[in-house]
């Protein structure tokens, strides 16, 4: 099915960080092999004025999801540190919302809009459907979508840019339990 991008719409592309990456210290198996095809989604975004939206994983050091303190992950996007970081190969636009979550050392976030300031952004710029790309399929991609859905945006999860840290089964469940309370999938060739 073909989608037709107009106003209202928007991109939103979750934790695509240095840390998400291969050799990062969280890292996505073939994470950086979505890049390409986000930038290609950018430049098509930018090419219909849409805007563009990045969450970041943003953690202070000794968050609580973190191993040394009795957490499930080894410690990851530290704000302001390279492994927090943006890689250089992904072309975000200069005026890219950009959003950090996580911040708190005693809360776990995974969904962009948990205690941030996405959903009044997206409400500013007019937003009401929401094309989701980005890691972890998961954890800060699920969460976001269910939010989203949620908070009665239209999502589209755009299927060939995600990937899970669990792999490729991992990404197949986490697409059913997206597409179960009502996200639609399409990928760079269903957008017209
Ligand atoms: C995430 C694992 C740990 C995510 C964040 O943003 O998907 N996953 N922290
Ligand atoms: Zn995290």
């Amino acid at each position: 099915m073909k989608i037709t991008l107009a106003p209202g719409d928007a991109l939103i592309i979750a934790d695509v960080q240095n840390d998400f990456l291969p050799g990062g210290n969280l890292g996505v198996p073939a994470g950086d092999a979505i890049i390409p095809v986000l930038n290609r989604y950018i430049r098509l975004f930018r090419a219909r004025s849409l805007p563009v939206f990045s969450t970041r994983d943003w953690h202070p050091p000794g968050h609580c999801s973190f191993t040394e303190q009795g957490g499930p992950w080894p410690p990851h996007c530290i704000a302001g540190t390279a492994g927090g970081a943006f890689p250089s190969s992904l072309e975000l636009p200069p005026d890219a919302h950009i959003i950090s979550k996580g911040t708190d050392r005693e809360k776990e976030a995974y969904s962009g809009f948990e205690e941030t300031d996405l959903n009044a952004l997206l409400n500013s710029s007019g937003a009401r459907r929401l094309f989701i790309g980005g890691l972890t399929a998961e954890y800060c991609v699920r969460s976001s979508v269910e939010d989203a859905i949620r908070k009665r945006y239209a999502v589209v999860v755009l299927k060939d840019a995600i990937k899970a840290i669990g792999g490729n089964s991992s990404l197949a469940h986490s697409l059913e339990e997206m597409e179960r309370p009502g996200a639609v999938t399409a990928d760079f060739d269903s957008l017209a």
